[in-house]
């Protein structure tokens, strides 16, 4: 085996000095997760800047036999992107590969390599009055190889579905080093198996996803969105009924909050303030949007209306402006820091059928409130997705070791209440290192089988993302 100097000296040889860092100051960022729960060490961080780069390195590696983990934003929750404590694997940094390849708006799609942000994708395609939908909290820095490779979810997904869905072609290095230029902008292609999506999803652990031909939309020219106030989450399932009925394709957004976290956004998060005066125990952001120039607004107005003669909520505020619009959404999207800001958390993103969201929230809540000691509950999220972000915040920094400590026995009783809902213990996060042993308890073995055959197909020396998912 040859000595870690020798390796970085080769790897110079192949994506140019400037592309290769190895001193601690420049190499820590990339080697702790945004969650800080892995801290790894790496042989080098390696950031090449083209595909024919990136195809050397992923055939270096497979000829030395050493692992290695693609990293984008470094956003994920799970751990995926960040290295074991070896010191012996590789970082590949996407960052520097980051151009917008192509837009093709007669098409209605843009091509973009895998280290372009997400916000930079979004502003692409809106200069051409083109619109892309994929939305997260993390938009700023998360990239789209990212976004794919984890099969990113957000804030769109009632309309326009995952990531997958939004993808029509892909360009990827397979672990022996080979280019798969499967770039196409087809909306109907039936060849045979569908490789891209195998690629979604994958946490880096079958290939390198390089650039991808992404699907667009017209730009959007109208909106209307609500911040509504509810009893029941079962009130919120009858609203979403409701909005799909009377809006129809134009709802693009129904997420759900609890009190607390307008509690703990008010009080952590400068400039959030409670959208209305009264507090209540639950509330619906929701939004309608269409291409064409509609009276949304009055659309939406008169849906909440009917769904109070049903009395399914109790208050809603409109967004009278921009401004007030944006303001809703920051409200949402900073949940997870203002739940960082409180103190320790423990965080489960689970989705069950949209129907079981009231019967799962009313069991699993019970089952905190009489287990869980020094946590207060945080379950929001995605319920038009059936997503819920079923977190638990500590409610005393000095007990935070006694709160986390907890970590196993919560765990293991919400996912068993997921399983018995016939839900996923991951709706949109992954798996990464985090839940590994999740995915052992909880999937099917054949499905587990099948997955271990296709990583033993494409990957027979195991270098794509060791230790990760499965
Ligand atoms: P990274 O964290 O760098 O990597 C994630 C995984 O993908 C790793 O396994 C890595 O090895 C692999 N990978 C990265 N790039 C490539 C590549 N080019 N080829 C192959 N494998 C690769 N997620 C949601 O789904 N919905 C949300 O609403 C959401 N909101 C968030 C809000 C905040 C504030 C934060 C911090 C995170 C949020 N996330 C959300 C999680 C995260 O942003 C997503 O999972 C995102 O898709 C990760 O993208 P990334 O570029 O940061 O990937
Ligand atoms: C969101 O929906 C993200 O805001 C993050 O998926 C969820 O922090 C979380 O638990
Ligand atoms: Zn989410």
């Amino acid at each position: 085996m040859k000595d870690d100097d020798a390796l970085r000296t080769e790897l110079r040889a192949l994506v140019g000095a400037d592309g290769v860092l190895t001193e601690g100051a420049d190499t820590a960022p990339f080697l702790v997760d945004e969650r800080r729960l892995y801290r790894g060490r790496a042989l080098a961080v390696a950031l090449p800047r083209t595909v024919e780069q990136v195809a050397r390195v992923v055939g270096w590696c497979n000829e030395h036999r050493l692992g290695l983990v693609p990293q984008g934003g470094n956003t994920g929750y799970c751990g995926g992107a960040t290295p074991d404590e070896s010191g012996r694997q590789l970082l590949l940094s996407l960052r520097r590969l980051n151009r917008i390849r192509a837009i093709d708006a007669d098409n209605f799609s843009i091509t973009a390599e895998a280290g372009c942000v997400l916000a930079s994708v979004q502003q692409a395609a809106d200069a051409l009055e083109r619109f892309f939908p994929l939305s997260l909290g993390s938009e700023g820095s998360c990239q789209i190889g990212g976004n794919l490779a984890t099969n990113a979810g957000g804030l769109n997904v009632v309309r326009y579905g995952m990531a997958r869905d939004l993808l029509l072609g892909i360009e990827a290095v397979l672990p022996d080093g080979q280019v798969f230029d499967g770039l196409k902008s087809l909306r109907k292609d039936n060849t045979g198996y569908d490789l891209k999506s195998l690629l979604v999803g994958s946490e880096g652990t079958l290939g390198v996803i390089t650039a991808a031909t992404l699907k667009l939309w017209p730009k959007m020219r109208s909106s209307a969105t609500a911040f509504v106030a509810l009893a029941t989450p079962e009130n919120a399932v009858k609203l979403l009924g409701v909005l799909r009925a009377q809006a129809g394709e134009r709802l693009s957004s129904f997420e759900l909050l609890p009190r607390i976290a307008i509690e703990l956004t008010t009080r952590y998060i400068s400039g959030v303030t409670d959208p209305l005066t009264t507090a209540y125990p639950w509330y619906i952001l929701c939004e309608l949007s269409s291409a064409a120039d509609e009276p949304l607004s009055e659309l939406l107005q008169q849906t909440l209306a009917d769904a109070a003669e049903r009395s399914l909520l109790l208050d809603a505020a409109l967004a009278t402006s921009e401004r007030v619009r944006a303001a809703f959404w920051r409200l949402r999207e900073t949940v997870p820091e203002a739940q960082r800001l409180a103190g320790s958390s423990l965080k489960h993103d689970i989705s069950v059928p949209v129907a079981s969201l009231p019967a799962f929230i009313s069991e699993a809540s019970l089952w905190v409130q009489a287990h869980v000691r020094d946590g207060v509950l945080v379950c929001y999220g995605h319920a038009g997705d059936g997503n819920l972000h079923f977190n638990i915040s500590g409610i005393d920094r000095a007990r935070s070791e006694t709160f986390l400590a907890q970590e196993p026995q919560i765990r293991r009783a919400i996912h068993d209440l997921v399983a018995k809902f016939a839900g996923s213990i991951s709706a949109e996060h992954g798996i990464g290192r985090l839940k590994r042993e999740e995915l052992r308890r909880y999937a099917s073995p054949v499905a587990l089988g099948a997955m271990r055959a296709i990583k033993q197909a494409l990957d027979p020396n195991g270098i794509m993302n060791p230790g990760k998912l499965l």
